[in-house]
């Protein structure tokens, strides 16, 4: 860039070909609040509210929240919210500018309750990724050990964690006659909604029972399963949006052509017609949403650490390379062989198409992003897999070597010595289970065994699945990720 260059500040600013709103961003008010305005949002939520606006019109813009960070706000503001997406593939890019995003207000809890209370806010959306909320999954409940719950349940009226403000918020509309707002969870975790659901209410019951119970029999809180590959975006991102806008965005924003929204149609008070951007909308998302947890998102993960491991940067590079490439086309095959049948949908297809999306040559998303809060994701995408595929009796080497190589992963060095932060929240439990154990498979899959609230007792207690770990284990410990990957992969 040269200094030179103007920054996007409205519409007018925009000198490129590329797809403008399609609508008058004054007349439309907004309906939305949406908590984690992070590129993911930007690439999903946001553009099929888009096109919901211009097919229908609908005061539906959305109103952002930050909870913790400043970095999106100082971007989209001053850019009156607009920002460039960018979709890449080989086929070629197709840049559009977005305008459903209103405003981001960043880290400061009075204006987010003051936006939550907002008559016109009749859904509120988040993407707070796996850790953000403060539930506890096995309990399905509110985790009272999790910082800003533990602090909200101090301060209930002046909450700062996911589960205080939207009890605080449904609690302030409930008492000035304000009908209550639908939660919509878009994070990838299993029966999202339900499960922000059990949160809120155990939250709110703590506090007042008849609030609770409000919630429970008057709050909407839609599961849905969401798709679309988002890598961080870098200066390469902005450069190329400068380009082709003619003006700097800082917010800008690349992805893949590839877009899925799958809603349980559960909603307490209007929603946008997100069907106008592709959105199913059904009676039931969980077999969607186990699909993408276990073909997708589980066959992302063991990736991500076996390729990081092995110095891949980027999933395409990962894919380029033959011995992981067999590993990932056996991962999802072992993914796949758990899966109930899925009318309308054929899993085979759906595995070939994921495997082209992997190898999108366009898309630089970093094996390192994938890797982060491992503690959060296995669970779902690699552990209760393997759970099922043991039940049945079918092989469970892949979900092994995926464990095998987080761990291997956990210890924060690559075989060469260089050293890496591991980024994840419960990473100084990992790391006294590790200065604990010594650097032996069996020692070591002992340990993190032990970490509560992991892996499934049936699982821990399976030898078969714990020589599916182990094996791998020793070989990566002993000689190396490439030897155990190709001793892997040989089988
Ligand atoms: C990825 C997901 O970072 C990760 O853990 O598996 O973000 C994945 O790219 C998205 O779920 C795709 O929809």
């Amino acid at each position: 860039m040269t200094n030179a260059t103007r920054r996007l500040g409205s519409l007018e600013d925009v000198t490129g070909s590329v797809r403008l709103p399609r609508y008058d961003r004054s007349a439309i008010g907004v309906g939305i609040v949406h908590i984690g305005t992070g590129a993911f949002h930007r690439a999903h939520q946001a553009v099929m509210t888009e096109e919901a606006i211009e097919a229908d019109g609908g005061d539906w813009r959305i109103r952002g929240i930050s909870l913790r960070s400043r970095s999106g706000a100082n971007a989209l503001n001053p850019q009156d919210g607009l920002y460039t997406l960018t979709e890449r593939s080989e086929a070629g890019s197709q840049t559009r500018v977005i305008g459903a995003l209103a405003d981001v207000i960043a880290v400061d809890a009075a204006a987010t309750l003051e936006a939550l209370c907002d008559p016109a806010i009749r859904v509120v959306t988040l993407t707070v990724t796996e850790k953000g909320y403060g539930i506890d999954r096995p309990a399905a409940g509110p985790d009272w050990k999790h910082p800003a719950v533990a602090a909200d349940r101090n301060d209930p009226e002046r909450p700062t964690g996911v589960l205080g403000l939207l009890t605080e918020a449904l609690r302030r509309r409930r008492s000035s006659g304000v009908a209550p707002f639908t939660v919509l969870s878009c994070d990838n975790l299993p029966h999202n909604g339900a499960l922000v659901r059990g949160g809120v209410i155990g939250f709110a019951r703590e506090r007042d029972r008849a609030l609770g119970d409000f919630i429970e029999a008057e709050v909407a809180f839609p599961s849905c399963m969401v798709d679309r590959i988002t890598p961080a975006p870098t200066e390469a991102t902005f450069a190329y949006a400068e380009q082709a806008i003619g003006c700097r965005d800082l917010a800008a924003i690349e992805t893949e052509p590839f877009i899925q929204w799958v809603i349980e149609d559960n909603f307490c008070n209007g929603r946008p017609r997100w069907e106008a951007g592709g959105a199913l909308f059904v009676s039931d998302v969980s077999a969607y949403e186990r699909m993408k947890l276990t073909m997708l998102n589980g066959t992302h993960s063991a990736l991500a650490y076996a390729g990081f491991l092995s110095g891949r940067k980027y999933v395409r590079d990962v894919m380029a390379d033959d011995a992981l490439a067999v590993l990932v086309a056996r991962h999802l095959d072992a993914a796949m062989s758990v899966m109930p049948d899925l009318e309308g949908i054929d899993l085979g297809e759906y595995a070939e198409a994921l495997r082209a999306r992997f190898r999108n040559p366009a898309i630089e998303h970093q094996t390192y992003q994938i890797a982060m809060d491992g503690t959060e994701k296995l669970p779902q995408r690699i552990f209760a897999p393997a759970m099922a595929a043991l039940n049945r009796g079918l092989p469970i080497d892949s979900f092994g070597f995926a464990t095998a190589a987080w761990i291997r992963y956990t210890l924060g060095e690559t075989d060469s010595g260089e050293k890496y932060a591991l980024r994840d929240p419960r990473e100084e439990e990992l790391g006294k289970a590790l200065a604990g154990s010594p650097r032996e498979a069996t020692a070591l899959l002992q340990a993190f065994h032990r970490l509560p609230g992991l892996f499934p007792a049936e699982l821990e207690r399976s030898p078969e699945w714990r020589l599916a770990v182990e094996k791998p284990l020793t070989h990566m410990l002993n000689d190396g990720m490439a030897a155990a990957l190709n001793a892997f992969v040989k089988r």
